[in-house]
């Protein structure tokens, strides 16, 4: 049951509850010491994500930050840049976690729609003695920034080949690849494949109430457990997280297409209410819209019972998960609807 059960809570797929056979699941969930790598259900979920994903290992952490950041240290060395897209969740939100961590700074390229051009990626790799070194490529599908945008599989391959070109290894942030998957009408192998190591989040739209896994190589991943043990993630008994997360990957990605008509819906509503939605952009579960003056907005939506996210000054985040079905969302549009008719 969640906390607030009346709110229709829109700021983000990370506030779902667990589904009562999660719940079950984490209850009767087997378990030993993960540091000890003795979690039978921590290992059923690495194999199982490592298998799905078509890679030979998996790494359970506690969230997607930290996987990210994992591979990233895994990945490269002080004093080199990480060529992503403007906007990317590495930088944008990982609190300067790249330069604090591994010592990197990003270098951005631009990505309309969320999508990077492969030959700018190509153009943004250094090659002066007297600049920093490009360590790593790293891209985000979906991408958080303009709407859960997505990445065609094409364009993925086509910066794997730049990528293989210049000998750069890349990186996919996955916190919503299932979402990418299921827009695209493809399996997450698939969005997986052009990547030496991806991050998948289990506590986004799949739902697991915590957990993200980062998949690669043997190499990759053993790096990557010992940074994860310097950031503090090495836990014990997590097989009780990790029973909820094997729980969302067998049965939240079917889920993840009624929530991307519920955003469609939604973000035809904003526009009718007259907000400035960029239709375009609405391609999975999240919808940013401009409204001016956003934090008040988002303040007496609130009060009425519906949460978003004020990002800026002027634009609101919505996103769509599990817990919004149709009745919360027609409640959402009505709230979405008066508010812009009434001075609040
Ligand atoms: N994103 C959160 C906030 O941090 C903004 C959200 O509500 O969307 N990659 C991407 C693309 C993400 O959107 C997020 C979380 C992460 C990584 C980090 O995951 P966590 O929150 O588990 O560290």
């Amino acid at each position: 049951m969640p906390a607030h059960p009346d709110r229709i809570d829109l700021r983000s797929d990370t506030v779902t509850v667990p589904t009562p056979e999660m719940r079950r699941a984490m209850a009767e969930a087997v378990v030993g010491d993960d540091v000890y790598a003795e979690d039978p259900t921590v290992n059923t979920l690495q194999e199982e994500v490592a298998r799905q994903l078509g890679f030979e290992a998996a790494l359970f952490m506690p969230s997607g930050t930290m996987t990210n950041q994992a591979a990233i240290a895994a990945h490269t060395s002080r004093g080199q840049e990480i060529i992503c897209a403007e906007g990317s969740h590495i930088y944008e939100w990982e609190l300067g976690m790249m330069a604090a961590f591994s010592g990197v700074v990003p270098r951005f390229v631009p990505a309309p729609l969320g999508v990077p051009d492969p030959a700018q990626i190509k153009r943004a790799v250094r090659r002066s003695i007297h600049q920093s070194p490009t360590g790593l490529i790293s891209l985000e599908n979906t991408h958080n920034k303009l709407g859960g945008t997505v990445i065609p599989l094409d364009v993925m391959h086509a910066i794997r080949a730049v990528a293989d070109e210049e000998g750069l290894p890349l990186h996919l942030d996955g916190a919503r690849m299932a979402n990418a998957a299921a827009a695209l009408g493809v399996s997450l192998r698939d969005v997986a494949a052009p990547f030496q190591t991806v991050s998948l989040c289990l506590s986004k739209g799949l739902g697991a109430p915590v957990g993200s896994v980062l998949a690669g190589s043997r190499a990759h991943i053993k790096l990557a457990h010992r940074y994860r043990k310097m950031l503090g993630g090495g836990m014990r008994q997590a097989g009780v997280l990790a029973a909820a997360g094997l729980i969302a990957l067998q049965e939240g990605p079917a889920r993840l297409a009624a929530d991307h008509a519920r955003a469609r819906k939604l973000a035809e509503a904003l526009i009718e209410a007259g907000y400035t939605v960029n239709l375009e952009a609405v391609q999975t579960n999240i919808v940013y819209a401009t409204i001016p003056e956003a934090q008040r907005r988002v303040d007496v939506w609130a009060a009425q019972g519906l949460l978003a996210n004020a990002l800026d000054t002027d634009s609101v985040r919505f996103v769509t998960h599990y817990q919004i079905d149709d009745e919360m969302l027609e409640r959402a549009v009505g709230i979405v609807r008066v508010g812009n008719s009434v001075s609040a």
